[in-house]
């Protein structure tokens, strides 16, 4: 029988590489997002395929329960996110705080309370919970998107401890620098500063993260990866920062 999955923020990035991917392997798609014409289009593109969209912003509980509480799908992708700024905290917009959480953290819960119960019931089911590497790893300006990947992070371990004896799967994955709509959304728009984040690096693409979502999903059913970070090979750490007082020389 075929496989279904259900794709939040599929009208974009790393949405609309795993609905191409997934459709390619055969499996059915249901597609959201709240631009219902990017979703439309991509429902076109991909016509041979069972695939059915639907608006929907993941930030409204009732509307979530609503359009996703009887859906069967095999998976889940938690995909929907953004990050909103790079000011440090005492600089930020109050609301944009208040958006990254309503969707990186609520919407989460959100989708996957939709869904989880239908999937324990049918003992079948993998939960796939797009985070980043911002959650683990604090840079300037990381602030509130950082710390709403670190709950999706801990979000998916205690899950996978709530679920141990059934067999629905959760993963969570966590991918660096990405060239997507990403730092457009986060610079609201100022495509020469989203395009400087990108320069002169090889970033991983939409594609190399669908391709890893579709390894992880398809692997045999007793095998349930917890956790998987995944950087381009020109992204790494940095030493950490010393304010240095008094002109001090740096060793
Ligand atoms: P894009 O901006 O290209 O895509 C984001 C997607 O999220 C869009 O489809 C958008 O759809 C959807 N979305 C945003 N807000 C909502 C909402 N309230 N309700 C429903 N859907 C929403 O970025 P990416 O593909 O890069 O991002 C996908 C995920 O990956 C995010 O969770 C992001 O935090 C994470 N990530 C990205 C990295 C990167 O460097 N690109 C690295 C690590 C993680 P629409 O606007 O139509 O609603
Ligand atoms: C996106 C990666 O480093 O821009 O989650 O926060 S980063």
């Amino acid at each position: 029988m075929r496989k279904t999955i259900l794709i939040t923020g599929a009208s974009s990035g790393f949405g609309t590489a795993a609905a191409r991917r997934f459709a390619q392997g055969g499996w059915q798609l249901i597609l959201t997002g709240r631009r219902i014409d990017r979703l439309k289009l991509l429902q076109e593109e991909l016509r041979a395929t069972t695939t059915s969209i639907l608006a929907l912003d993941v930030r409204h509980r009732e509307a979530v329960s609503e359009a996703l509480g009887s859906l069967e799908p095999d998976v889940l992708l938690n995909n929907a996110g953004l990050a909103l700024g790079l000011e440090p905290a005492w600089a930020t917009d109050p609301q944009d705080w208040e958006t990254m959480v309503d969707t990186n953290v609520k919407g989460v819960m959100y989708c996957t309370r939709a869904v989880l119960p239908g999937m324990v019931a049918r003992n079948r089911g993998h939960v796939v919970n797009i985070g980043s590497t911002a959650g683990s790893w604090p840079y300037p300006g990381g602030n509130v998107y950082g710390a709403t990947k670190a709950f999706v992070e801990q979000f998916s371990r205690n899950l996978r401890a709530d679920l141990l004896g059934t067999r629905v799967r959760v993963s969570y994955l966590a991918p660096g620098m990405a060239q997507t709509e990403f730092s457009a959304v986060r610079f609201k728009g100022d495509a020469e500063r989203a395009g400087l984040v990108y320069a002169g690096a090889a970033a991983l693409q939409a594609e190399d993260i669908a391709e890893i979502v579709y390894f992880v999903t398809n692997l045999p059913g007793h095998v349930n990866v917890n956790a998987l970070e995944v950087m381009s090979i020109d992204q790494s750490w940095g030493h950490l920062a010393v304010h240095r007082r008094n002109d001090a020389p740096t060793p």
